[in-house]
């Protein structure tokens, strides 16, 4: 990556993904992207997904019956963690494989029209003076809202971000900050005392993302939104932590929560219970899932896999833009990627 992405939790400085095609009978092929976060996990995701190809090959293509097929064969070994990321490569590919069968975008075939949805950029755990700088070239670039990675040893210093970052994009851009996990329950509570009067659209992951009792306390004692959901795995955790009340916004990663398929299921979760719903990545696929959802918030927008993209996900005016995009608008640059691929 040009520019790495620091957090409270961690640096992500390498984009390794898995590309995974599906050609089908007719020669239509569908595209996906998993994301391995580390090159640790790139080989071994990737020959996951070669292995799986042997329990596809053949079937009619139907996502959400291949989704139940491998969900019953996977019912031993669980599908979280590498097994669950090669299974949403999977469905995300057999999804837009059927959107391009049919010559439409991917949000037609699940039943929606393309709609804008406003755009946010990230800001990483860089100081006040990079913050500020970075929040700025995204409200010039027409985005209306900015996301910092905060979670800084004190809240004096995460409040003196934010109130740069305000002060370099003004009154009308959405500022959002996200702890990535680093903050215990407690901890959380009494930093949202002092942040909760900066005008924060919401706050990202104070604790651990598991942890849906600890961040019903936080949701409960600060009046900022709580946003959480890119660490959950599938419908089930989603619907735990909806039970739990542990967040007040939702933002599923397509990858973690089952492809197409998973981010279906709660978005209809979401609708039934009136929750917003936003990414996490994959601006792509989301800008077309988002627009297939009701209850649709905020795009995360990201550029760093660009290079891989034939077309990368367009943003007019600070909205996604989806005219004329098929399928999940993910197709390789394919002089891009020709050296890289083994
Ligand atoms: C995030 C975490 C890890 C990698 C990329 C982005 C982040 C987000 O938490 O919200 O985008
Ligand atoms: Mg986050």
């Amino acid at each position: 990556m040009r520019d790495p992405h620091q957090t409270a939790s961690g640096v992500v400085s390498e984009s390794p993904l898995v590309l995974t095609d599906i050609t089908l009978d007719d020669g239509t092929v569908g595209h996906s992207v998993v994301f391995t976060y580390t090159a640790a996990a790139l080989e071994p995701t990737a020959t996951l997904v070669r292995n799986f190809e042997a329990l596809v090959k053949g079937d009619a293509l139907a996502p959400a019956e291949t989704e139940q097929k491998l969900a019953r064969r996977f019912r031993l070994l669980g599908s979280q963690g590498l097994v669950g990321m090669a299974l949403s490569a999977i469905d995300m590919a057999l999804w837009d494989a059927l959107a391009r069968l049919h010559g439409v975008s991917l949000t037609r075939i699940l039943g929606g029209s393309e709609k804008p949805v406003p755009a946010y950029g990230a800001v990483g755990y860089d100081g006040q003076s990079k913050s500020a700088r970075v929040a700025e070239d995204w409200a010039k670039r027409g985005f209306t809202g900015v996301k910092a990675k905060i979670g800084y040893p004190t809240v004096a210093e995460d409040v003196a971000v934010v109130r740069a970052m305000r002060k370099s994009v003004g009154p009308d851009v959405a500022i959002m900050v996200d702890f990535n996990q680093s903050l215990t329950p407690a901890e959380a509570v009494q930093r949202m005392r002092v942040l909760d009067d900066e005008g924060l659209t919401w706050v990202e992951e104070p604790t651990l993302a598991h942890d849906y009792a600890g961040h019903a306390l936080v949701a409960r004692e600060a009046k900022t939104p709580i946003q959480c959901g890119e660490n959950w795995w599938g419908a089930q955790d989603f619907q735990h932590a909806v039970d739990a009340h542990a967040s007040d916004y939702v933002m599923p990663d397509v990858m973690k929560i089952g492809g197409v398929t998973g981010w279906m299921r709660v978005s209809a979760i979401a609708t039934a219970k009136n929750l917003r719903v936003s990414n996490h990545l994959w601006p792509e696929i989301s800008a077309q899932l988002l627009s297939a959802t009701p209850t649709a918030h905020w795009l995360e927008y990201a550029d760093w896999w660009n290079p891989a993209m034939r077309e990368p996900l367009v943003i007019r005016e600070g909205k996604t833009d989806l005219a004329g995009v098929t399928g999940s608008g993910v197709e390789w640059n394919e002089a891009a990627i020709a050296p890289l691929v083994g």
